[in-house]
This record gives structure tokens, C-alpha cells and sequence, in this order.
């Protein structure tokens, strides 16, 4: 974008800020917790034709008062723009499928268009606009907030407590060998790399495997336009080679310092400042699949994020910047893949996972909420007839193999299963493909009405 093309949108933006019609909403939550589905829906549901018995809570549609939303033209030059209509693509393609893991950063601007309420207002204006902006991410760079709270040496340690823990340490091994055969006063170019290529498929083999949250630093498995950058050479010494001066620990404490300075500061200054509202999603579900470790460390890592998050005068994200954040949602993904009577359970097991940095008045200012929802339905929900008993199942296409299932996928336990009860019980909440839906009609979902409500129901008055 010139500089002059920088100053009109920004100028076109604040005008529509001072007049409280442009709202930028942020969608977070960690890789695969299902951001990009969400805002497909979110788009989808606001974009579609006549959608008045499909979202029954949003309240402007049932008060008769949405006009619709198109897709922006005054996009930001110089920003990806969200690939949305790909992603319908994928949603409505025979048979249907996922939109694939987000790569990169990317926005895409909406124009909502509404009559206001009010006799005095619906006669001066004819309709009134909202700005909606929204921005997606890959999940993984959420994760490098936490480093700018640290400084190299903490960060490894915490790193090498990380992989003491008992599903991750058999994958550590090969790299803690690497590291202990290492010469900590060589600089040489093909170490570093060797280290790098080392620590690299360590994050890579834990980003693929089931109930590992805390993969750090986010660049080195996505890199996005830094792929190759000298400071990306960063890996975790092991905590007996912290405690003495050498000229590798040097050098990791400098590219560590780079990355917090370079990477991830402007990530986030651009990504979270000027937010008004936020979605965090979370994947309870496959946590709860993934067993004891898995769960303790996404609460881990949601504790760490949400401290990030905190919006005090002395936080970090102040210092930074200065967020407004207004209304937070706190969203279990994927509901869908239980039945309906188990969402109130899923909605109690998130809020018991965020309740610390709940408690900590993370978002003392904000209005917050906490539900369970579906972006995109997958599943259909019904009954059997067992023994004479109606009981509840879903029924969809397994992910996997393709094949339709119905099944009951058993209870959503209401509170953090004590590590005792995976010995006796291993969750099996099954993950489902998306049926096919043709372009034109809305996307099923699960509750996106009352998203829509709470992010956007006040805007659009
Ligand atoms: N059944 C169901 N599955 C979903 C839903 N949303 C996401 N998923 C599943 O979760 C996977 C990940 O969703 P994404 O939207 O790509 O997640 P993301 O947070 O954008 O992940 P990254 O781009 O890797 O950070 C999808 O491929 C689906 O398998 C939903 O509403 N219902
Ligand atoms: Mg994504």
C-alpha cells in the first residue's frame, strides 16, 4: 500500500470508528481449535440470502431490520485477504470438505448493513453500515505472546519441563542427544542448522501428535515470510548449558531477543491493537480424546495466552498497544460432535479450564460469555431406539475414512477429569467430515445466532 493509499484506509477507518461504525473483531485460538471454519460461518451466515429462520437469536434479522452484508471493497492493499470464497469451496464441494490449516495472516473487511432502531434515527437515516473487520491467523504464532513475558534462559528451561512430561519425552530424546553432543563454543553454520533441523521436526512431530498445545517459537514450524531468517535458528539449550557463559547460549539469547523484537511485537501490535471484540476458541473435545496430559497442558496454554491477554494499565498488551477490547467469547469448538444435552456440560468443562485467568480478571473490563457451538454443523442429531430406550446419537461422515456413522458419542464430563479417571474411561469423541451444502444456503451450525448476538447484536441497533 503507498503511503498515501496507508493514509485514506486508515483515515477512511477512523471516521468510521469516531462514528462507532467499524468493528474489528479477533479470532483466536490455538492450531486446529477451528478459527477458520468460524469465520467462514460467521461470513457465510451474514452474507447469505434471507437467513430469518436459521438464526433465530440474532435479534436485528428477527426484528426485520438486516438488510445484509457483502464483502468490502476498500480491502487493505497490502494484507492477504482472507480466502473465504476458497473455503466455501471446500465446504460445498461433492463430497465436502475442510478448509485447509492457515498458513499465514490474512483479513477480510465486511459492510453489514442495517436499519436503525428508533423512530427519531429510522426516519433520519435509511440504513446505517457496520465495518466488520475481521483477521485470521495461524494458530501457532498465538503461542509466541508467552515469550515476550520471558527471557531465553527461562524459556528454555521451561521448555526442557515441557519435555520431561510423560507424552512428550520419548519424542525429545534424538534432540536432547543432539544438544548434549554440541560444542556450546562453536558458532559454526552447519551446527546451528543441524540443531535448528533437529528442534524443528521435534515441534513438528508434536504439532502432529494429539494433545501437545505448546509449540514454541510458532516461526520455526510456520514461518510465513521469515522462512530463512538467521533468527530463526532458535532452539531450547538444555538447563545445565544455561548456567555458563558460552558462545552458543550468546547467540540464542540474541536471535531469541530478535525474534520478541522483530516477529512478534509487530505480529501482535498489528494483529491485537485496535481490537474491539474477541472469539477464543477452544477444542475441549480432542483434548479430552488425547487424555490427562493432554487436557492439563491446553489449560496450560490457555493460562498462558489469557495472561498475555490481561488488559490492565500494567499489562503487557498495554504497554504494547492499547486494546479496547469490549465483549469476549469464550467458544467450545466443535459441539457438533457430541449430542445436544451434553453442550451444557462442554460450556461448564471450558469455563472450568479458563476459570484461572477468568478468575485473575483477565477481562475485568470486558463482558465476556462462554458457550458451546458449532461453526459448521457436521452432524445430524437424533434418537435410537435401544432396548425399548430412546437414545440420543449423532450421525455424520467419519473424518477419516468417509463412511457415514451414527453413533452416541458418550458424556462430556462437566469439570476436568481427575488423572484416574482415564484409566478407566477413554473419551472417543469422534471427528466428523461436513456434509455437502449447496453455496447459496446457509451453513448449519450450532448456536452462531447467539455469537452473532453477543459480538455484533449491540453494534447493530
Ligand atoms: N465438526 C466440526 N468440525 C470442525 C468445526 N470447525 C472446525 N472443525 C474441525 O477442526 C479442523 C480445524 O479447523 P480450522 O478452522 O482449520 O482450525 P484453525 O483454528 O483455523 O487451525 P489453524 O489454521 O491450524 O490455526 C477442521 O479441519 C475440522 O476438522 C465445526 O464447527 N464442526
Ligand atoms: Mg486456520
Amino acid at each position: 500500500m503507498s503511503w498515501l493509499e496507508s493514509i485514506q484506509y486508515h483515515g477512511r477507518q477512523l471516521g468510521h470508528r469516531t462514528l462507532d461504525r467499524h468493528l474489528r473483531l479477533g479470532v483466536t485460538g490455538l492450531s486446529g481449535a477451528g478459527k477458520t471454519a468460524f469465520i467462514s460461518s460467521l461470513v457465510h451466515q451474514l452474507t447469505v440470502g434471507d437467513q430469518t429462520a436459521h438464526l433465530p437469536f440474532f435479534s436485528v434479522l428477527q426484528q426485520g431490520r438486516y438488510l445484509g452484508g457483502r464483502l468490502a471493497q476498500n480491502q487493505p492493499l497490502a494484507i492477504p485477504r482472507f480466502p473465504y470464497e476458497q473455503n466455501l469451496r471446500y465446504l460445498s464441494a461433492e463430497p465436502a470438505q475442510w478448509p485447509p490449516s492457515t498458513t499465514g495472516w490474512s483479513q477480510l473487511n465486511l459492510s453489514l448493513r442495517y436499519r436503525p432502531q428508533g423512530a427519531i434515527r429510522s426516519r433520519l437515516q435509511q440504513h446505517s453500515e457496520l465495518q466488520l473487520e475481521i483477521i485470521d491467523y495461524p494458530g501457532e504464532w498465538l503461542l509466541d505472546l508467552p515469550l515476550l513475558q520471558q527471557d531465553y534462559r527461562q524459556w528454555s528451561t521451561f521448555c526442557w519441563q515441557l519435555f520431561q512430561q510423560p507424552h512428550r519425552q520419548a519424542s525429545s530424546v534424538a534432540f536432547k542427544a543432539l544438544l548434549q553432543q554440541c560444542d556450546l563454543q562453536s558458532l559454526s553454520e552447519v551446527q546451528l542448522q543441524e540443531l535448528t533441523e533437529s528442534y524443528r521436526s521435534l515441534l513438528l512431530q508434536y504439532s502432529q501428535q494429539s494433545g501437545c498445545y505448546l509449540q514454541q517459537p510458532g516461526r520455526l514450524l510456520i514461518p510465513g515470510e521469515l522462512a530463512g531468517a538467521p533468527m530463526l535458528q532458535l532452539f531450547p539449550l538444555l538447563p545445565e548449558q544455561l548456567e555458563t557463559d558460552s558462545p552458543l547460549l550468546r547467540r540464542m539469547t540474541e536471535h531469541y531477543q530478535s525474534y520478541c523484537d522483530y516477529v512478534i511485537k509487530p505480529f501482535y501490535r498489528q494483529h491485537f491493537s485496535r481490537l474491539d471484540r474477541q472469539v477464543v476458541l477452544v477444542d475441549c473435545l480432542a483434548a479430552l480424546n488425547a487424555g490427562y496430559s493432554a487436557v492439563q497442558e491446553l489449560q496450560q496454554a490457555l493460562g498462558l495466552i489469557m495472561q498475555s491477554f490481561r488488559y490492565g494499565p500494567a499489562s503487557l498488551l498495554s504497554r504494547l498497544f492499547q486494546p479496547q477490547i469490549s465483549k469476549v467469547l469464550f467458544a467450545a469448538s466443535k459441539a457438533d460432535h457430541v449430542t445436544p444435552d451434553q453442550h451444557k456440560a462442554l460450556t461448564l468443562l471450558l469455563q472450568q479450564l479458563l476459570q484461572q485467568p477468568i478468575k485473575q480478571s483477565v477481562y475485568a473490563s470486558a463482558a465476556t460469555e462462554a458457550m458451546a457451538i458449532a461453526a459448521v454443523r457436521a452432524s445430524q442429531a437424533g434418537f435410537v431406539l435401544q432396548q425399548g430406550q430412546r437414545q440420543p446419537c449423532i450421525s455424520g461422515r467419519d473424518l477419516a475414512t468417509g463412511e457415514p456413522v451414527t453413533l452416541y458419542p458418550g458424556e462430556v464430563p462437566a469439570q476436568i477429569p481427575p488423572a484416574g479417571l482415564y484409566q478407566q474411561h477413554q473419551f472417543q469423541f469422534p471427528a466428523l467430515l461436513p456434509t455437502t451444502q449447496a453455496a447459496a444456503l446457509p451453513l448449519p451450525h450450532v448456536r452462531m445466532d447467539h455469537v452473532l448476538e453477543f459480538l455484533l447484536g449491540d453494534k447493530l441497533r
